[in-house]
């Protein structure tokens, strides 16, 4: 078999910056030989992307805003997507938000608006993303999204956003289901924290880099070459009899009691 992905075209959603987990995807991606296809939320972010991708020799990419919280423009992304380049072979979603104020404290003050914020942005934007794109996945594929251990317990400051995790990752296994069906397979990294724009400003975050330092498995915190290799295995057929799965990317903390 082989497991290079030259001819295939994928779909990276969520890269800020060259620290943006999804960019560390991109890079696996791009070195196995796919075409790669970038969504960005805003056109303040398309310049800042399209310099980072040209980066990528040989890389003919294509580039398009969606905003996620918009039905219609993830509609229309999917849409011209379509028209573009036909068929694509997989997604990586790598998108999450909530407000600032609902990271720290306690979770039982999360205002309304803000839990449905961060789920609306964080958790549904998957359903609605995978919804646009299973059309385009004529060939079948997968799809990928990016999960954290504060889903699976509670993890301090994670807050709003590991409600918003475990409805995500709930979200994944329903979509894996429907899909599978189409041949489309889904499935989740559950990554250990990288230093990101996300978690920049994040009260605590070097004390929780330290401890997985001192406590994981690997004694060491992962990288995002680390974390896109594992999409590219999720994405490939490498791993065409997984579906519904997360993978901890994490050097093994999830298993220390
Ligand atoms: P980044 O800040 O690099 O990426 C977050 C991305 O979310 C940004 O590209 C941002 O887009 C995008 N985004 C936010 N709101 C919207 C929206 N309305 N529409 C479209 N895109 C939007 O952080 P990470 O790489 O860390 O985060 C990527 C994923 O990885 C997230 O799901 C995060 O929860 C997850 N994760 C991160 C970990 C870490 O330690 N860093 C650990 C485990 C999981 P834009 O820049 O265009 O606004
Ligand atoms: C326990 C951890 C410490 C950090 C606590 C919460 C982290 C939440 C992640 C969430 C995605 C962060 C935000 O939404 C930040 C946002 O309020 C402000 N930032 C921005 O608007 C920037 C400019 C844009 C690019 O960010 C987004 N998201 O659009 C969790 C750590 C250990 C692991 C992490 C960081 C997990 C994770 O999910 O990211």
């Amino acid at each position: 078999m082989n497991f290079s992905l030259e001819g295939r075209t994928y779909v990276v959603m969520g890269v800020a910056n060259k620290r943006s987990i999804a960019w560390g995807i991109a890079k696996s991606l791009h070195a196995a030989g796919a075409r790669l296809i970038f969504t960005y939320a805003n056109d303040r972010f398309e310049q800042p992307v399209k310099d980072l991708v040209s980066t990528l020799e040989g890389q003919d990419a294509l580039f398009y805003e969606c905003d996620v919280t918009d039905d219609q423009a993830v509609a229309k992304t999917f849409q011209e997507m379509k028209q573009d380049v036909g068929t694509i072979h997989g997604l990586a979603h790598c998108i999450a938000f909530a407000n600032k104020e609902d990271l720290q404290g306690d979770f039982i003050d999360t205002s309304r608006d803000g839990y449905l914020l961060a789920h609306n942005i964080s958790a549904y934007s998957l359903v609605a993303v995978a919804r646009e794109a299973a059309p385009l996945m004529t060939d079948g594929g997968g799809i990928v999204t990016m999960t954290y251990l504060g889903g699976e317990r509670v993890v301090k400051n994670y807050n709003v956003m590991g409600v918003a995790k475990a409805s995500l990752d709930a979200s994944m296994k329903y979509l894996a289901n429907d899909l599978g069906k189409k041949g489309i397979r889904v499935n989740a990294i559950s990554a250990g924290p990288i230093r990101t724009l996300s978690a920049k400003g994040i009260g605590d975050f070097n004390s929780v880099l330290k401890k997985i330092e001192e406590e994981a498995p690997l004694r060491r915190t992962v990288t995002q070459e680390e974390v896109g290799d594992t999409a590219y295995y999720l994405l490939s057929d490498l791993s065409r009899g997984v579906t519904g799965e997360t993978i901890h990317v994490d050097s093994g903390y999830n298993t220390l009691g």
